[in-house]
């Protein structure tokens, strides 16, 4: 392999920093579970409108090639390379009344984070048999859960296409994986040890083997921060009592893409701001202030429809879960506020 030929068009923040000289560093790095510098790269190469362009295949990649991740995670996450990654996950300490109490902007609220077994190899390098063994450990932990939280598991491979599409377009269940995912090996074996357990009311969720091996989720209609956050914490600690997640001191909760480090966590409303929406340059200007990020109605890499927005926190790392959902009540209570000025 020879150091790519980037065009014109690749502006990720993989391209920025692996500089010929950092190519020859790394090109014959391997980590333990066979994970190689081209693996980490393939996403950003063949899709050029990359903004990070690179994916772990395993703990171990952040620390082999390292000299490629820690500028890039620093640049996204403005995290300083000596700083203690720390975590905050008491409820008490959010300060977050609904921002909308007659729910005139925002339609619901969801918080979600990302984890990994503390075991496994990230989903870019996992094999077939590593993930349903994922799957059977996290459906066995998801079986002890109690009250409000207890539900039951869907497997992908056994749901009807109807089923599926409905719980995609209701926002509760991933798409089948992307462009991004293919070329980061994310989509093999799809579907296998892919699945979905939900509680009764769709408030609690967990994705199996998608980004990462667990996307545990907590959800519900309206703008109240706190007690989806809450709920969230109650079903993490409850987890944490039956499986053992990857994590580092410095990294915190390892994910495969570098974006979600630490608390791998994004707080997000869907919120109609018609007025902003038609005033993108302002949208945006709020938005980076507050360190927050729009993105469409259908998740990552979707389109806004009827002027409803994704806003959630842009920062995972070097900022606590409760700082997360600080940065999602700031920049919501920003925009709302310029929404009012331009109604
Ligand atoms: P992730 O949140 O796991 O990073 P996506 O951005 O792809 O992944 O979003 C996953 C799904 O969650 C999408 O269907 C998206 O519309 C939905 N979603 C995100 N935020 C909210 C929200 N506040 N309310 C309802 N659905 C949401
Ligand atoms: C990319 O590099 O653009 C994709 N792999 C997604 C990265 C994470 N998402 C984001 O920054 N919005």
């Amino acid at each position: 392999m020879k150091h790519p030929d980037f065009t014109d068009k690749h502006e990720s923040l993989m391209e920025k920093n692996l500089t010929p000289d950092l190519f020859t560093q790394l090109q014959d790095v391997v980590t333990k579970n066979g994970f190689t510098l081209h693996d980490v790269i393939n996403s950003g190469l063949i899709n050029p409108d990359s903004n990070i362009g690179v994916y772990a295949g395993d703990t171990e990649s952040y620390q082999c090639f390292a000299p490629l991740f820690n500028p890039i995670i620093s640049q996204y996450h403005g995290f300083d390379e000596n700083t203690l990654h720390t975590t905050n996950l008491n409820p008490a300490d959010i300060d977050a009344n609904d921002p909308d109490p007659t729910n005139k902007y925002i339609v619901s609220t969801r918080i979600r984070v990302g984890r990994n077994l503390a075991d496994m190899p990230l989903g870019p390098a996992i094999t077939k048999s590593q993930r349903h063994d994922v799957e059977a450990r996290t459906v066995a932990a998801l079986a002890k859960m109690s009250g409000s939280l207890s539900g039951h598991y869907y497997a992908l491979a056994g749901m009807s296409d109807e089923v599926k599409t409905q719980l995609v377009n209701d926002h509760f269940l991933f798409k089948a994986g992307d462009r991004f995912f293919e070329a980061a090996g994310l989509n093999r074996d799809w579907p296998a040890g892919r699945g979905i357990y939900h509680n009764i009311d769709k408030t609690f969720l967990v994705w199996v083997n998608e980004e990462d091996q667990l996307r545990i989720i907590s959800m519900q209609a309206g703008g109240n921060i706190q007690q989806v956050f809450a709920r969230l914490t109650t079903a993490l600690a409850e987890l944490e009592q039956y499986l053992s997640f990857a994590f580092t001191p410095h990294l915190g909760y390892i994910s495969s893409c570098p974006t979600n480090l630490g608390t791998a966590m994004r707080a997000s409303v869907h919120i109609k701001l018609p007025c902003l929406g038609n005033n993108m340059a302002k949208f945006k200007a709020i938005t980076e202030a507050h360190h927050v990020q729009i993105r469409g109605i259908h998740g990552e890499h979707s389109e806004s429809e009827g002027h409803i927005y994704d806003i959630s926190n842009r920062r995972r790392l070097g900022v606590t879960e409760v700082e997360c959902v600080q940065d999602l009540y700031q920049g919501v209570v920003a925009l709302i506020a310029e929404e009012q000025l331009l109604e």
